[in-house]
């Protein structure tokens, strides 16, 4: 199945056309949103983010199994700082790292947007606003950030999930900001998503629990739609993908030998309410800031 896809334009606007595309697929594909020495910059700021990481700082998290309680924490309190993340696949059976760090992590995140000059300065952005604003999000706030790496060879699938699960409002508003930092397809682990599935149900929740435990609730049992009904996105470097929270979407696993770097930025609307119980938590003196607002 073949995706819609749009040239973005050059202030960011969205035409009439791509609204409606979006209002209908739950998607859009905007080719050549960001230009490709910005996505190289971004790049070269996420290896020298990396080269800077000592993975022996969180090998006792990741190492055994019998660490997992400080696995789950070293996540759960992501939500304001810059965490790695690994591949499950890094890892020897006595939990030695068996690549180098750059082709061994799955992603960074979650407060990059805030926290890194070079990620801030990319999110913060007019144009973004302006796509936000016509896709109807009053008050865009940038929930999360991450940059997913897809490392070729051992590039984890995503399973097929909707974003409002996660990052959940009332009204829902959740919607994805997804940048190909190097062209993905359906050779390197490029996304699919369900055109028209954001009409259906929200399936679950990921929220805590009155004992502080993290727990998938089910709301509605409806399957995920069928292999079939999933359209390949694939996105050449530079291509903005928006995700509306509601459409079922997943990547497959990466076993080429390419890489596909991507950055995602999670935004929320600020005139819906915020679910308390929503996995991700920041601190007080780190409130959700806006595209324009630095
Ligand atoms: O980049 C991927 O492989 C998955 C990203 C995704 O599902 C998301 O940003 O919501």
């Amino acid at each position: 199945m073949k995706a819609r896809r749009f040239n973005a334009t050059v202030d960011g606007g969205l035409t009439a056309e791509m609204i409606a595309a979006y209002r209908e697929d739950g998607f859009l594909l905007l080719e050549g949103f960001v230009h490709p020495v910005t996505c190289d910059a971004l790049r070269e700021r996420m290896t020298a983010l990396v080269e800077q990481f000592d993975p022996e700082s969180v090998s006792t998290i990741f190492s055994t199994s019998a660490q997992s309680h400080a696995r789950d924490d070293y996540f759960r309190l992501s939500g304001d700082k810059i965490r790695f993340f690994f591949e499950t696949e890094a890892f020897d059976g006595e939990g030695r790292l068996v690549k180098n760090k750059h082709a061994a992590l799955n992603k960074v995140g979650h407060a990059l947007h805030d926290l890194d000059p070079v990620f801030s300065a990319f999110s913060h952005d007019k144009r973004l606003d302006r796509v936000a604003r016509d896709l109807g999000i009053a008050e865009p706030l940038l929930a999360q950030s991450m940059y997913i790496f897809k490392p070729p060879h051992i590039g984890g699938e995503v399973n097929c999930h909707q974003d409002s699960t996660f990052l959940h409002t009332t009204p829902q508003s959740c919607t994805g900001f997804w940048f190909a930092l190097e062209d993905a397809d359906d050779a390197n682990g490029g996304l699919y998503g369900v055109p028209g599935g954001h009409k259906g149900p929200l399936r679950s929740r990921f929220h805590y629990d009155e004992n502080d435990d993290l727990i998938m609730e089910t709301l509605d049992e409806t399957p995920f739609e069928p292999e079939e009904r999933h359209a390949a996105l694939n996105a050449p470097k530079g291509t903005l993908i928006i995700l509306h929270g509601a459409v079922p979407h997943k990547s497959a696993p990466n076993r080429s030998a390419r890489s596909r770097h991507a950055y995602a930025l999670h935004v929320v609307d600020g005139a819906a309410v915020w679910s308390s119980d929503n996995w991700l938590r920041r601190g007080p003196d780190m409130p959700m800031s806006g595209f324009e607002c630095a």
